[in-house]
């Protein structure tokens, strides 16, 4: 049932993100990890990439996605430890069984992070509690971000990690907003930050001095919507039955290539992160579709839908292997390669999706 909030300003939206999650629980779990840069994913001998770093691994410069011979660079003592996804979705459920004693409405957006509107309760007292449950109970810190909108919340969670609380009242948000970098509204990526240097445009106060109507001109209903997060007006609200629709990834190739082998490690690389983001999210897809871009820039897709739902590595890259070579013209150079699932089953929840279908049933 949708609530009808009276007051638009009041404090009602909670972000909580688990502070260098996998790598805390290896922390907790064994003395000897402790205080020490801890790498979580990839190998000590240079495989892989690094799903997560403990925050005395992060002074090295180390973080999330970065491939795991530059981290031993960085810190040739770094302690690697293999992923243990079944350990982090079990202490993912405990956390959620957490946040479920204080409200019904949570938004999960990822294994460790999620939005929960506490109604006509109060967040910052919500968000204290859940904070400190996390931290008898489960021996993690979490940092939790608290204000009158997801935007503002999530902004909040992020700005004192780790181990923080911040809560953003209408009149810090005012004061607050325009110091901002513009890459911190939502749907800036790296192309319109940019796009947006490129006018002048560093910090949300640039945003607000620019000439509206043209921002509005050049970016249509985007432009309008950045428009508000710089106001910090976010309208959505915590949604419990948050859809994943598709997901891909994809990689601009650093020298154009006709031969398509070179391709094949690409579409390995991606099918080993697609298979475990949908591991994560408890979901198997029908759906491969290859995405290729040429040296013209013109853009093409080519699916294939399946019987049978898949999420295994194996699976999704002899699929993807499968269009690559049967369907897509190699008639002249690729610049980029990426590759996107779609079409999910969900095995476990037929009707909307769960924290369940996120972290899976431990
Ligand atoms: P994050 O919340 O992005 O990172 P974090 O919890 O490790 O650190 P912090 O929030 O304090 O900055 O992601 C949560 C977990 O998801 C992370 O512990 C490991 C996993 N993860 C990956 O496997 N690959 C990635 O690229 C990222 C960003 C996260
Ligand atoms: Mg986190």
């Amino acid at each position: 049932m949708e609530k009808v909030r009276v007051d638009s300003n009041a404090l009602t939206i909670i972000h909580v993100d688990m502070d260098a999650f996998y790598a805390s629980i290896e922390q907790r779990d064994n003395i000897h990890y402790r205080n020490k840069p801890v790498i979580v994913g990839g190998s000590p001998d240079g495989r892989g990439v690094v799903s997560t770093a403990s925050y005395e691994a992060r002074k090295f410069g180390i973080h999330s996605a970065m491939p795991a011979r530059r981290a031993k660079e960085l810190c040739p003592f770094a302690i690697f430890i293999p992923t243990n996804m079944k350990k982090y979705k079990s202490v993912s459920k405990q956390v959620h069984d957490i946040f479920r004693r204080y409200t019904k409405l949570i938004e999960p957006i990822s294994i460790d992070e999620a939005f929960l509107d506490v109604g006509e309760g109060n967040a910052v007292e919500v968000g204290r509690a859940i904070k400190k449950d996390i931290y008898t109970e489960l021996h993690l810190t979490a940092s939790v971000g608290v204000s009158y909108n997801k935007f503002l919340a999530k902004l909040a969670s992020d700005m004192e990690k780790p181990d923080g609380f911040t809560v953003i009242t209408p009149k810090t948000a005012d004061k607050l907003l325009p110091t901002l970098p513009v890459r911190k509204l939502w749907g800036v990526g790296e192309k319109t930050e940019k796009e947006l240097n490129r006018l002048g445009i560093f910090t949300v106060r640039d945003l607000l001095n620019y000439d509206r109507d043209f921002l509005i001109e050049r970016w249509g209903r985007r432009g309008y919507e950045l428009l508000k997060f710089a106001h910090g007006i976010d309208d959505s609200v915590v949604d419990t039955k948050q859809e994943v629709k598709s997901m891909g990834e994809e990689t601009t190739l650093s020298q154009d290539t006709q031969n398509i082998r070179e391709l094949e490690p690409y579409l390995k690389s991606f099918s080993a992160s697609l298979s475990n983001r949908l591991y994560s999210k408890r979901l198997k897809c029908k759906t491969v579709t290859i995405k290729t871009k040429y040296n013209d820039f013109k853009l093409i897709t080519r699916s294939k839908t399946l019987n049978e739902p898949i999420d295994s590595y194996e699976e999704l890259y002899s699929t993807g292997k499968y269009i690559l070579y049967q369907r897509v013209p190699i008639d002249r150079p690729i610049r980029l390669i990426g590759m996107q699932v779609s079409n999910f089953v969900y095995p476990y929840e037929p009707i909307q999706m769960t924290f369940t279908d996120i972290i899976g049933d431990v």
